[in-house]
């Protein structure tokens, strides 16, 4: 029988095998790559070697050489991926944070678990409040046109009651022509304008969400801020019902001990308006620095809807009217639980915050 080169390439594949079963880390891997399946591999002398024989004997063993391959190359990527596999894992585990007890110093700190922070607890119960009073919950979006946040409000361009609000311009578009909004006023306009389209009047609705002003913080205000809008159109609505609104909203949300007063104001975009105020609950109404020793705080503005709103929006004011009121949530958390200075809600003292878990 005349020998083949082939002859011992079964023992040299199983040879091969475990070798390849052998390596043990991904530079053992490559390291060991170009002789087990590369050009200095066994498989590719035989390979070589087959050219010695004669063409039919050369066909079949090519082929027999080829599923030796075949099934080298498909181990060794085996192995390749389940190296790659327990590096990985190695990896994360090295990474892995240590989210158990930490003893520093002989003192064992236990890990403390999140809550709610107190503006999105308030905004809640706030919007329990209304919800129970048949309002239902929108929201708008913080960037918006010149055209929502003032123009729909019945406050032109260059008109002086624009200095009611310090803004902040985003750099988009014509210069001063997208805004961040400095009030929720603007998500008014567009539930108005929804409701128009979908012919979906009356309208009883509050909008929560956040607002951004150019006012320097202070003990009762933030750049950065939270409004509660309420918006109500429906027929032979009038101050006396707005009125009763905040009444019944004032009782509920801060009890019957405290005292609330709508004084005259101006809104472009409300006629009567008036701003909303309770006693001040930190020094029960005999003035401090919080109230600016006044007894009062304002907690919002509010008033009948001004027929320049609706005209804007396409509602014909003959036959609907409304009402509309815009309170700070932050103002509402820091009088409810007695927070004598706003600007501790942005401070990350987690002292403080764990007041309210
Ligand atoms: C407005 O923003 C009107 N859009 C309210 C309104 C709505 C009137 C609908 C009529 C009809 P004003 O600027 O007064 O009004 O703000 C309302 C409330 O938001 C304030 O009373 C206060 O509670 C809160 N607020 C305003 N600015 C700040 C601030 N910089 N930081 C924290 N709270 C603020």
């Amino acid at each position: 029988m005349t020998s083949s080169p082939l002859d011992e390439l079964d023992s040299k594949v199983s040879e091969l095998l475990v070798a390849i079963a052998a390596l043990d880390s991904l530079d053992a891997l490559r390291e060991a790559e170009p002789g087990i399946i590369g050009k200095r591999s066994i498989l590719s002398t035989l390979q070589k070697s087959l050219g010695a024989l004669v063409s039919e004997d050369r066909s079949e063993a090519g082929a027999r050489l080829q599923r030796a391959r075949h099934e080298v190359e498909q181990t060794f990527e085996a192995r390749r991926a389940l190296l790659a596999r327990d590096a990985r894992r190695q990896g994360l585990e090295k990474d892995r944070l240590e989210l158990g007890d930490v003893v520093v110093d002989n003192v064992r700190w236990a890990p403390t678990t999140g809550h709610p922070g107190i503006i999105a607890v308030t905004q809640g119960q706030l919007e329990d409040v209304f919800v129970a009073m048949g309002f239902s919950v929108s929201e708008g979006p913080e960037v918006e046109s010149d055209w929502y946040n003032f123009e729909a409000l019945n406050i032109p361009p260059a008109h002086p009651a624009r200095g009611m609000w310090d803004t902040f311009y985003v750099d988009l578009g014509d210069p001063e022509t997208v805004v961040l909004r400095t009030h929720t006023s603007p998500t008014q306009i567009h539930l108005m304008e929804d409701a128009v389209r979908a012919e979906s009047l009356p309208l009883h609705a509050v909008m929560p969400g956040r607002c951004y002003r150019r006012d320097s913080p202070d003990s009762r205000h933030l750049a950065t801020f939270h409004q509660i809008e309420g918006l109500v159109v429906d027929r032979g609505i009038g101050f006396a019902d707005l009125a009763g609104v905040i009444e019944t909203f004032t009782r509920s949300y801060f009890g019957p001990d405290t005292s609330s007063r709508l004084r005259p104001a101006f809104f472009p975009f409300t006629e009567p308006s008036a701003e909303f105020e309770i006693t001040c609950t930190i020094c029960k109404g005999s003035g401090c620095r919080t109230c600016s020793q006044t007894g009062w705080i304002e907690l919002g503005g509010c008033g009948v809807l001004d027929p320049a709103v609706l005209h804007a929006v396409g509602i014909d004011a003959e036959e609907w009217s409304g009402f509309a009121f815009g309170f700070g949530i932050d103002r509402c958390a820091q009088m409810r639980h007695q927070i004598s200075d706003m600007r501790a809600l942005t401070e990350n003292d987690v002292r403080f915050l764990e007041r309210f878990s």
